[in-house]
């Protein structure tokens, strides 16, 4: 049987969330899954379009080989997010960036629902759906959820591609020495709703941990981090997160 009853939170955790002045938050697509945004992995639900699988068609070869179909795939999923909103993990977390002196948000996902739900100033690992970026001047355009996406560049003509980053693909530049820094000083550290399997971003609760900070997660299922963390709060994030604010 499925255990849903909310996990505790300890003593231990509660004194530092009181105190804490620096924190930071690395979140995955697991954060984003109450508001409909499908993950990437386990359960039925990986991502498999048109019979390829997410990393052969978020890759970087894709990209070289076939810019059409790699649009394709992100036009769908641009599609589906437009009428999704934040929960309760997002405007928990969003709540937060108030709470704490130094507190820094890092995500991996793409969708934009952090933001929507308040976020300021957040370290996108792996780029946004919502811009596209010039394959040759690298000039960035929005994509509004109205207008169709342009196909070319307004300053220079070029193909434009999605700006988010491919499996092979460097992070855009600075934001994971951003990330790593803001980590290697922080005192408590949560990480919601990531497998934990993709780096460089999985590294930076071991970057916290070598820095002494607390290291909590949150997931309804374990994940190659839990043995690093001091505690592990088994359940959805948003059931869990708001357990914080009470
Ligand atoms: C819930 C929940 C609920 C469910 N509440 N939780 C070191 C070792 C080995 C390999 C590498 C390495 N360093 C680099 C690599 C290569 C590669 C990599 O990591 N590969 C591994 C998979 C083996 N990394 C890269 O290529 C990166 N680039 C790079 O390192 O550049 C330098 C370099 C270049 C060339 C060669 C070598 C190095 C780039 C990575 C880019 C990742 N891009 C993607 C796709 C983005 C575009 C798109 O959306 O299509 O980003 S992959 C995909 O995975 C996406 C995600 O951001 C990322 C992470 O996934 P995430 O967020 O963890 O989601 P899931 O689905 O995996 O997990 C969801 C979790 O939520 C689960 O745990 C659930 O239980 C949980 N959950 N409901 C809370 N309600
Ligand atoms: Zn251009």
């Amino acid at each position: 049987m499925i255990n849903t009853a909310a996990p505790t939170i300890s003593v231990e955790l509660r004194r530092r969330f009181s105190c804490a002045t620096r924190v930071l938050v690395l979140t995955g697509a697991g954060v984003s899954a109450e508001s409909g945004v499908p993950t990437f992995r386990g359960g039925g639900n990986s991502a498999v379009w048109k019979g390829m699988p997410f990393d052969v068609i978020s890759s970087a070869g894709m990209l070289q080989r076939d810019l059409p179909a790699v649009w394709e795939w992100f036009d769908y999923r641009r599609d589906l997010l437009k009428a999704l909103e934040p929960n309760a993990a997002h405007y928990e977390i969003a709540r937060w960036q108030n709470r704490f002196a130094e507190f820094t948000l890092v995500t991996q996902n793409i969708d934009g629902l952090h933001q929507k739900a308040g976020s300021r100033d957040v370290v996108e690992l792996h780029g946004n759906i919502w811009r596209a970026r010039c394959t040759s001047c690298l000039l960035n355009h929005t994509i509004s959820t109205t207008k169709g996406r342009p196909d070319n560049c307004e300053q220079c003509g070029e193909p434009l591609r999605p700006d988010v980053v491919l499996f092979g693909e460097m992070l855009p530049p600075g934001a994971f020495e951003r990330a790593a820094e803001s980590a290697s000083q922080c005192e408590l550290c949560f990480v919601v709703g990531t497998s934990a399997l993709v780096y460089p971003a999985a590294g930076l609760p071991e970057v916290a941990r070598m820095a002494g900070a607390y290291i909590c997660e949150v997931n309804p299922e374990p994940t190659p981090l839990s043995d690093l963390c001091d505690e592990v709060l088994t359940g959805k994030a948003g059931a869990v997160l708001p357990l914080f604010g009470n």
